[in-house]
Order: structure tokens, then sequence, then C-alpha cells
């Protein structure tokens, strides 16, 4: 790490965008940003963040479930902390911005302190999340549920596509995984959780706001279908004989698709990976799996839609003749933000001199399963053309920057919930 890369040579935005592109050309894939979890290259990831965490004058290590940490002390040793973080894992073929933002700009805000020697009375703790988006191992969150205390040992048996277990993959990484429950953390020990994300969606670019103060984080429900007919030769069996488990799931996407979008409220459905077998042009797939991801407003709507999708997707495996294994493998309430959290937000807004703008988060993030040891509170910055979960993700430098002197002025006169037993 150079030391061009370091906060005090350039302003907040500069030197945070030039770290988040320097963090994404560490990618299992050369003209791609891929950098899934308990991959090589999220451990490379991890010993930069350790690197720039350390050099903000944070202490730092890996827990056990990757999560990168760092702790910068306040005025007195030992005290409770606001924790900020998000994540530093990607989708394939991702963004730059999803996750490192977060970490990047928490991060420049405690080299900020540091460099003006301002110790606050509380710690603060950033937290760079290993698994927030779910890619290897059809579960999400694995990163904050493992600090929060809410990790489900189940998932260690589970394996990606190339049938390696996330146990085996804990330790290929070079941790422990008997030692994940030593990564939970108190309630007591954190004063708040906050993060600052990129929104991911096109509400502030139309409303011409650089930041957001965000409400709640909708919940989301994952399902993993598989369907099982008979394989066979496609040049021999009549059409009608036929039981193909791709043209059965290609029936039940539609049905997922026409149904959401039939749906007056903001419901939305994606069939996002599919693996068809045996895989060849001449042979009829007698095998097929997928994934479903069900999103909608609110927690009510959200489980009647999933079971509408389940109905229909039973029904069109009965007609065809196809066995049918539906398997719900990821299941988030909606989280709301706290009221008193979000109006510190809302005053550093207006305190930066933007105007105060609520929206909801139609995106997962790291707060869903924080928000069982510590009330969340999200920014948002403005993401051009809403583009993300692709590579022309963006954010303006401006837009860095607002959201770095925003998150700055809520740490910096930060106060405890009144009520807060042991606050400061
Ligand atoms: O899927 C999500 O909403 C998040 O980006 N992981
Ligand atoms: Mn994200
Ligand atoms: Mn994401």
């Amino acid at each position: 790490m150079g030391a061009g890369t370091a906060f005090q040579h350039a302003s907040l935005g500069e030197a945070i965008a030039r770290r988040v592109h320097q963090l994404a050309t560490i990618s299992e894939e050369g003209d791609k940003l891929t950098r899934i979890y308990l991959t090589k290259e999220l451990r490379a990831a991890s010993d930069v963040l350790l690197g720039w965490m350390r050099e903000a004058g944070m202490n730092a290590h890996l827990d056990p479930i990757g999560n990168v940490c760092g702790r910068y002390e306040g005025e007195q040793p030992g005290a409770p902390c606001l924790m900020l973080g998000s994540h530093y894992d990607t989708v394939r073929d991702a963004g730059k911005w999803d996750g490192p933002l977060g970490v990047i700009t928490a991060i420049a805000c405690v080299a900020e302190l540091n460099r003006r020697g301002k110790r606050l009375q509380f710690a603060i703790e950033v937290v760079a999340f290993a698994d927030e988006e779910g890619v290897r191992f059809a579960s999400t969150l694995l990163g904050s549920r493992a600090l929060a205390g809410t990790f489900d040992e189940s998932v260690l048996g589970t394996r990606d596509r190339d049938g390696v277990s996330m146990r085996d993959a804990l330790v290929t990484f070079g941790l422990d995984p008997d030692r994940i429950g030593t990564a939970a953390r108190l309630r007591q020990e954190l004063l708040a959780y906050l993060e600052l994300h990129i929104e991911q969606g096109p509400v502030l670019e139309n409303r011409n706001l650089p930041v957001g103060v965000v409400t709640a984080i909708a919940g989301a429900t994952r399902l993993a279908a598989r369907l099982t007919g008979m394989a066979g030769h496609a040049g021999t069996v009549p059409m009608a004989l036929r039981r193909d488990a791709l043209t059965g799931a290609a029936e039940c996407i539609g049905a997922i698709e026409q149904f959401c979008r039939a749906d007056e409220s903001s419901l939305v459905g994606t069939v996002g990976d599919i693996q068809a077998r045996p895989g060849a042009t001449n042979v009829i797939p007698g095998e097929v799996s997928f994934t479903i991801d069900i999103r909608a407003p609110t927690d009510m709507h959200r489980k009647c839609a999933v079971a509408d999708v389940v109905r229909q997707i039973e029904a069109i495996a009965r007609r065809r003749h196809l066995a049918l294994q539906l398997d719900v493998t990821h299941e988030n309430r909606t989280a709301p933000c706290a009221p008193w959290l979000t109006d510190q937000i809302a005053q550093a807004i207006a305190a930066e001199g933007f105007p105060v703008f609520e929206l909801p988060s139609g995106a997962g993030h790291d707060g869903m399963a924080m928000i069982d040891i510590a009330d969340v509170g999200m920014i948002f910055v403005r993401c051009r053309g809403g583009i993300s979960h692709h590579p022309d993700e963006h954010v303006e430098l401006a837009d860095a920057d607002a959201g770095a002197r925003v998150l700055l002025r809520v740490i910096e006169n930060f106060r405890p919930r009144e009520d807060r037993a042991g606050a400061r």
C-alpha cells in the first residue's frame, strides 16, 4: 500500500474513491470484479483492510468467520462502541462500491479523527463483513450473523457449487470453524450499528440529492428449487413423452415474473441462478436447480407472495410430472432503522447543507442481522443511474465526499440513546 493512498493527502471523497478502485483490483476474474466468501481473493482483500485500519490508528484483527474488525479506543479504553460497518465480499461481475464504500468511508472517518488526535467518549469499531451477498453458500449475512450471535451452525455443512463445504472452506482460508461462536458480540458492547452504503437504486438521483436517510431495510425470502424429470435423447424422445426439467423451470420462471409484474405494489421476484443437468446440447435436461429471491414492502405481503409462488410452482411440477424439491434458504424480516439514529443522521445531513430525504432500502444489508444486538441506522449515497450489482455501478467523487462528511459528523456528534443502561 503506497503512501499515496493515505487519507490525509486528498479530500475524503478522492481518497475513498482511490481505495475503492484499489480494493476492486482484488478479484478472481481478470476483467471483472468477483470476490466471493472464503476465497484467496477475499483473504488478500482482508489483508489490505487490516493494513488500512491499522494505519488509521485502530487495533485490527480477522475474526473467526472472516470479518475484518478494527477498534479505535475512546477516551477511556474498553468503553462501549459505536459500530460502523459494511461488507467486502461481492456478487459475480460486481460493481466496486456495493459494500467497500461503507467500509472504506468508515476507515476514512476514523483516520480523520486519528489525524486530529481526537478521542471520543465511546470507542469506534469498524467491521468489514466477510459474507453479506451469500453468493457461495445458499445463505446470506454470514459475517454479521456470526457477530450478532445468530449464526446457524448447520450452514457449516452446506456445499458450494464445486462441492466444497463451508467448514472445509473456512479451514483453507485459515480459520477455525469451531471458534465461530467467539465472534459473537454482546448487546451491551454496542451503542449502535451504523452503515453507509450506495443506494443501489435511482431515487436519490431522481431527486438530485447526494445522500439520504434510510428508514427500513426490506425483508427478503430466498428459495432453492430443484425439478427432476427424465434425461433422454434429444433426437428420439417425442415431445409429448418428455419430462424435461428445463422447460418446466422455464414455465416456473415465467410464472414468477408474471405474478410479480401483476402485483400493484413493489413486489419483486428474481431467478438469478440456474443449472441444468446433465448439460449437453443433445440431451433432454433431467434435473434443473434454480434460485428464487422475493421481496416486498411489508413482511405480510412478502409471505403471501411466497406462498402464492410456491403454489404455482407446485402446480406446474405436478402437471409436467416433475419431482419438486423447494427449500427456503434464507428469510429476513424487514429491519426498521431506529428513529433516534435516523434523527441524528438527518441532523448531520442538514448541517452539511443538504436537504434531508428519507427512503427505504429495497436491497438487503448487514443491519438486518445486526438489529438482533443493536439499534441500526443507515446513510445512503447516490448511485449513478441507479445501477448496482453490475460493473457500471458508480459513485461520483463529490457524493462519496458528502457521504463521508455526513458520517464523520454523525460520529462526532453522536449521542447514545438516553435510556441505554450504562450509556455515557
Ligand atoms: O441482495 C441484496 O439485497 C444485497 O445486495 N446483498
Ligand atoms: Mn451491499
Ligand atoms: Mn450487494
